[in-house]
Parts: C-alpha cells; structure tokens; sequence
C-alpha cells in the first residue's frame, strides 16, 4: 500500500519537476494527482480535502524563500503537508522497562487483526519488543491470519486454537511472555461486544 502511494506521490512530483513553469493549472493538477494517490491509499477522505486544500492555497499565494526556486518551493510545501498528516515522529508513550498492552477492539471486519500485525511490523522495526496474543475466539481461522500476518516481522504470537474462552486466553498469554523483556504486548480480539466485557473486566483485575 505505502509503496503504492511511494511510486503515485512521486510520479506526481515529477510532473512539476519537469514542467516548464508553475500556474494554477498545474497546482491544480498537482492537488488532484496527490488526492488521488491519498484516497487510493485509504487515507480519510476529509484528511486528504483538508492536505490538498493547503496545498493549493499555499502553492498559490506564497512567494518562495530567497534561493528557492518556485517548484522546490511547492515540493517543500506537499512535503510539509504530507508530514502534519503523517506525524515526523512517533508519539508513544510507552512506559519503559514494563510490558505495555494494547488491545484491539472494535466491530467485526473494522481491521483489528490487520492493525495488530502491521503495529507489530512498524514497532518492531521502530526498535521496540513486541508479542501478540490472539483472544479472537469467535472468528474462524483469526488465529492462524494473525500468525500468518506476524510471521515476516518475526513476531511471536500466542493463541490457543481450540481455547474458546478469551480471557483465559490473555491470561495465559501474558503469563506466557511474562518473562521476556518485550515493551509492547498486542492483544487481537473478536469486537463482540459482550466478550470484550468480560475481558476488559478479567484485564481490570
Ligand atoms: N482497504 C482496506 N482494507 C482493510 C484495511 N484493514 C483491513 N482491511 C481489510 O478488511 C478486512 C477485515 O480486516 P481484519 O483485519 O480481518 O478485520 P478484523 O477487525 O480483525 O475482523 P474480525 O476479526 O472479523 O472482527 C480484510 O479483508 C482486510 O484485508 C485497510 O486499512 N484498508
Ligand atoms: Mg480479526
């Protein structure tokens, strides 16, 4: 997906590179190819009205710093945009030398498993030590998708397929990655409302 917007957003820039000179036409074009790129890549739809809105108003009323020539100026510009959206830096507030967890919850299909095990991905390679446990007990099949979907980031994942029972589940599943020094344990769950009661009850204990 983001190797998708990767090859859009630059084929987008290289229009203004190479065209002979900046007007509203080309900033407009410009503004559609990013929305375009944006959309394609699930970023929310107001998210990306509100980017290429900047952007035009920005490319168009600015005078570019001295020694900044008109077209780097709107690069710099689609860059900065792009870098509000996406946040320059990361913001956890992940409590040092603790296991912090994190649980998945949310209505059937809204991509809890697949944020679990893209979060995994991105904070393993951001350095920290993860693990995920699979507390979906209702969907078929959850547990062996999440393991598939860890597995190239090398992260374990700790799941009882024949286990209905989710809180039991996380319990052991912590007590199993008890002793390892991961910062961050994920929790996939199945978003039925009446079992994430009973788990966030079993977590408050
Ligand atoms: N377009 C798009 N599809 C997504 C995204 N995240 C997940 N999906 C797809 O949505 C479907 C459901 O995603 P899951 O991650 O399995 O959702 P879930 O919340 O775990 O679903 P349940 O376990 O059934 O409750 C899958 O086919 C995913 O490929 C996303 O950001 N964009
Ligand atoms: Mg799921």
């Amino acid at each position: 997906m983001l190797d998708g917007l990767k090859t859009s957003l630059g084929d987008a820039i290289k229009k203004i590179v190479k065209s002979s000179g900046i007007d509203e036409e080309l900033i407009k074009e410009l503004s559609k190819d990013v929305q375009r790129a944006l959309l394609q890549s699930d970023v929310n739809v107001r998210l990306v009205l509100e980017i290429t809105k900047h952007l035009e108003e920005r490319a168009l009323n600015e005078t570019p710093p001295p020694g900044l020539s008109r077209k780097d100026h709107i690069v710099k510009i689609l860059y900065d945009e792009l870098s509000n959206l996406l946040g320059n830096e990361s913001e956890f507030d992940f409590k040092p030398g603790k296991q912090n967890k994190i649980i998945l919850l949310g209505i059937q299909g809204s991509g809890k498993t697949t944020v679990a095990s893209k979060l995994a991905k991105f904070l393993t390679r951001q350095g920290y030590k993860v693990g995920v446990i699979g507390a979906d007990t209702y969907r078929p099949g959850a547990l062996v998708q999440l393991k598939t979907m860890c597995e190239k980031s090398n992260v374990e994942v700790y799941g009882e397929e024949n286990n209905k029972d989710s809180p039991s589940i996380v319990q052991s599943g912590l007590k199993h990655f008890e002793d390892q020094p991961l910062d961050v344990i994920l929790i996939d769950t199945a978003g039925r409302h009446k079992e994430e009661q009973d788990l966030l009850e079993e977590m408050d204990r």
